[in-house]
C-alpha cells in the first residue's frame, strides 16, 4: 500500500549531496575569475540540488495526512503517531526549502565576490550551512526512516470499496466463510498488534468489487484484554466496514460456549456503532438446534449464498457514499 523510500541518516544525506558536488570539476567562462565562479557555483547548486531533491522524494513518499483515509489515518495514529509523522515531515520540509534558499544566496554571493580566496571562504561557509541544516533535521529523518516499516506493513484495503468484515470466535469458521465466497486472489498483510494479519478477499458484484476482510486475532476476543493502541488499530476497521458478519458456532466444536461468542457481539456492536451487523449460525451441517438465526454450513456450502447475499445487501444500505449503487445495479 504505502512504499515509502529509504531515509538517509543526516550524514549519509550530506556525503551523498558533497560527494555530487566534487564532481562538477569545470566552470565555463573566458576569464579565469569566472570560471572559478562558476565552478564554485556549480559546487553550491549541486550540493543543494541533492539534498533538496532528495528530501522532496521523502516528502512525495510518505503518505500525506491531510489527505489520507480515516482507516490509514488511524492505522498511523495506532503505530507511528500522526502527530510525530506531520512534525517530522515538516522538519524535513523545513529543511528542503531551507537549503533552496541557502544554494540561491550562496551563489549570488559567489557571484560577486572579488578573488579566488574569497570564493573558497563562500563556498566552504555554504557547505557548512548545509550541514548545519540537514543536522538540525536528523531527529526528523531518522523519525522517518522508522516510520517506513510499519507504513509498509499495512494492509493493502481499498477505502473506497465496499467492505464486509467477518468476526466472531476463533474456529467458527471465518476463513472457511471468506475461502468460499472471495474469488480474486486474497492477501495477508499484518496488522498493527496482531500477529496474523488481515486476509483481504474479494468478489465483484455486478461491476462493483467488494473487498472482505477475515480478522483473525482482532475481532475474535473481548476488548478488555487490549490495550489502547490495539482498541485503535481495530477501530480503524470501523472506518472501512460497511457491513460485519459475525459468525457464531451454536455446536460450540470451536471450543467456546454460545454465550460467550455472544457476549463478544456486545463488544462488536460497541465497535461498529454505525454498521450493520449480520449475526450468522455457522456449521448448521452439525444439526445443532439454532436460536433462528440465518444459519448456513461453511462446510457443504449450504446457505452461504444467501448470507452473502443479505451482508451485500447491508452493506449497500449502509453505506451510500462508498457504495456505487446505481452502476452495481
Ligand atoms: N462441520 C463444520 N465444520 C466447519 C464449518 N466451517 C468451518 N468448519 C471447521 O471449523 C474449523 C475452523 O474453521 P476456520 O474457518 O479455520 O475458522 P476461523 O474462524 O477462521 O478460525 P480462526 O482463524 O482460528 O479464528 C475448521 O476445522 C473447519 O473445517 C462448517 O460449516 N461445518
Ligand atoms: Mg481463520
Amino acid at each position: 500500500m504505502f512504499e515509502p523510500p529509504r531515509v538517509l541518516s543526516a550524514q549519509a544525506l550530506l556525503d551523498k549531496a558533497f560527494r555530487r558536488a566534487t564532481k562538477a570539476t569545470t566552470g565555463k567562462g573566458r576569464t579565469r575569475e569566472e570560471r572559478t565562479k562558476n565552478l564554485a557555483v556549480a559546487k553550491v547548486q549541486a550540493a543543494g540540488d541533492v539534498l533538496a531533491t532528495t528530501m522532496e522524494t521523502y516528502i512525495k513518499g510518505f503518505p500525506s495526512l491531510d489527505r489520507i483515509p480515516p482507516f490509514y489515518r488511524e492505522l498511523i495514529e495506532a503505530t507511528i503517531g500522526v502527530a510525530a509523522l506531520r512534525k517530522n515531515l515538516a522538519g524535513v520540509d523545513w529543511g528542503r526549502k531551507k537549503v533552496l534558499e541557502l544554494a540561491h544566496g550562496f551563489a549570488r554571493r559567489i557571484q560577486a565576490a572579488h578573488g579566488a580566496a574569497a570564493v573558497g571562504a563562500i563556498r566552504r561557509e555554504a557547505f557548512g550551512r548545509y550541514s548545519s541544516v540537514i543536522n538540525q533535521i536528523s531527529s526528523n529523518l531518522e523519525g522517518l526512516e522508522e516510520a517506513r516499516r510499519p507504513l509498509k506493513k499495512f494492509p493493502d484495503i481499498d477505502p473506497e470499496a465496499p467492505t464486509i468484515v467477518v468476526a466472531g470466535y476463533p474456529n467458527v469458521g471465518k476463513s472457511a466463510f471468506v475461502g468460499r465466497v472471495s474469488t480474486a486472489s486474497p492477501r495477508v498483510a499484518p496488522y498493527p498488534f496482531t500477529t496474523q494479519g488481515v486476509f483481504v478477499g474479494h468478489f465483484d458484484v455486478g461491476y462493483t468489487r467488494f473487498q472482505i476482510l477475515d480478522t483473525p486475532g482482532l475481532l475474535d476476543r473481548p476488548m478488555d484484554e487490549r490495550n489502547p493502541m490495539e482498541r485503535q488499530a481495530i477501530t480503524a476497521l470501523a472506518h472501512v466496514a460497511d457491513s460485519v458478519v459475525f459468525l457464531v458456532d451454536p455446536s460450540e466444536t470451536c471450543g467456546y460456549e454460545l454465550s460467550s461468542q455472544m457476549r463478544l457481539l456486545d463488544t462488536v456492536r460497541e465497535l461498529f456503532p454505525e454498521v450493520p451487523i449480520l449475526v450468522v449460525e455457522n456449521k448448521s451441517d452439525l444439526g445443532t438446534r439454532g436460536l433462528g438465526r440465518p444459519a448456513m454450513s461453511t462446510l457443504t456450502g449450504s446457505g452461504v449464498e444467501k448470507v452473502l447475499a443479505e451482508a451485500i445487501r447491508l452493506a449497500r444500505s449502509s453505506a451510500p457514499a462508498s457504495v456505487p449503487q446505481a452502476r452495481a445495479g
